[in-house]
């Protein structure tokens, strides 16, 4: 049932809309930055309390996903439920809040008399059955299109949310991808698959009304739409209806439309917010987006397109392992990176490169090994012209096949 209106509405709102100018909310701060404010500044909206307060940032995806719900429901409106940022509570890593989400994350519903609950997903469930009779009803009608709500959010949840930091965060691992690219790719993908499944007849994901996916994905759309463009290059150019599919470019333009209040309000916050990330330079250091291998082209760009043909002796969607057209050895082949993403040299290597490094150290053993039987064979950076490299693209030489002398010249 709907609860009675608490009146708090402003408070609730006045509370999150002064912390979206807070320091605070430009960046999943740590603990030690979200400071507790002192009692006299504290909003009143939970002192006053509605029957549950959210704690979240305007910025928060997982929290969006709720306050879409909250907004469409009225919640907000009536005071049911205030929403607070978590500064509140002495920040997301305080011993207040972590005994109340021992995750330390946003978004975290506190109910009035009742246990608190973490993690998007819950609290939006939650939501939507003890706040049923109010506004709509989020719950599709049929089983099958239940069904396919629970699947489009768990997709979104278990495949795109776990590995969104590589959008915004400036260094790995993002989810279980140690690469950013190959993060982003997926993205991609998991986008794709969405589109594949959802209505064809819309405007919502599981048909005409809005449901829990609609609410879940959404938020995620809109960092998607704010940072993927960031990444463009030749291969992966961003346009609405290329990066998001047909089906999901006609349900963003719905869901942006203003036809639906609720996500416009999301949209409005949402995107305020990531203004703001972008105005202090969120993305200058990340890789691919603000931080890019500009570089000039190598041979080796030619070689790993075919435009120059080699001997290749191995290739996977990493690396290419060819060999060198002039020899040191009866065994030479060079292991290159396909991407070389800043690595001109190995003095530029940083955190993001530990997944290639190690790629092609193991793929350089791998060759090594089968190219000399049982002989040794000598693994060879050479990191500048004064080192010999003249080929600006990093390339892991693998020497043998005769007896090596020590040390080398
Ligand atoms: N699976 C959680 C993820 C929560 C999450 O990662 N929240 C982010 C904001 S969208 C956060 O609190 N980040 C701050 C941190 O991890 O310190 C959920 O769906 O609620």
């Amino acid at each position: 049932m709907a609860r009675e209106p608490r009146g708090l509405a402003g408070l609730a709102v006045a509370a999150f809309a002064a912390a979206c100018t807070c320091r605070s909310m430009l960046g999943f701060c740590p603990a030690h930055q979200l400071t507790r404010p002192a009692p006299a500044q504290r909003s009143r909206a939970t002192a006053l309390q509605a029957a549950a307060t959210l704690y979240d940032m305007p910025v928060s995806n997982n929290g969006a996903r709720v306050r879409l719900i909250i907004y469409a429901k009225g919640l907000d409106e009536t005071g049911t439920v205030a929403v607070a940022p978590p500064s509140e509570l002495g920040g997301l890593k305080s011993p207040e809040y972590m005994s109340l989400n021992p995750q330390g994350k946003m978004p975290l519903l506190s109910i009035e008399g009742g246990s608190p609950l973490y993690e998007s997903d819950t609290i939006a469930r939650y939501i939507i059955d003890a706040y049923a009779d109010a506004g709509p009803s989020f719950v599709p009608a049929t089983p099958e299109a239940r069904a396919l709500d629970n699947l489009i959010s768990r997709i979104h949840d278990v495949y795109i949310a776990a590995i969104q930091s590589c959008m915004y965060r400036a260094v790995p691992p993002f989810g279980p991808f140690q690469s950013r690219w190959e993060a982003l790719a997926e993205i991609k993908r998991q986008v794709g698959v969405i589109n594949d499944l959802a209505s064809e007849e819309g405007p919502f994901l599981t048909g005409s009304e809005i449901a829990h996916s609609d609410a879940a994905l959404f938020p995620t759309m809109i960092f998607m739409q704010d940072m993927l463009p960031r990444f463009m290059q030749p291969g992966w150019e961003f346009s609405e209806e290329e990066a998001f599919g047909p089906k999901l470019a006609r349900w963003w333009r719905h869901m942006t439309s203003g036809k639906v209040p609720a996500a416009s309000k999301v949209l409005e916050e949402m995107n305020s917010a990531l203004q703001k990330w972008d105005a202090n330079g969120r993305y200058e250091g990340i890789l691919h987006a603000g931080r890019r291998d500009t570089a000039d082209p190598t041979i080796f760009d030619k070689i790993i397109s075919k435009e120059i043909p080699s001997e290749v002796v191995y290739e996977d969607k990493r690396c290419l392992v060819f060999k060198d057209i002039s020899p040191a050895a009866p065994v030479h082949l060079l292991v290159i990176p396909k991407r070389r993403e800043g690595l001109t040299q190995l003095r530029n290597a940083a955190v993001e490169h530990e997944y290639i490094l190690g790629h092609l150290l193991r793929v350089a053993a791998e060759q090594g090994k089968k190219a000399v039987g049982e002989g040794g064979y000598r693994i060879v950076i050479n990191d500048g012209a004064e080192a010999a490299q003249s080929v600006f693209h990093l390339h892991v030489h693998v020497l043998g096949g005769r007896t090596m002398s020590w040390p080398p010249g």
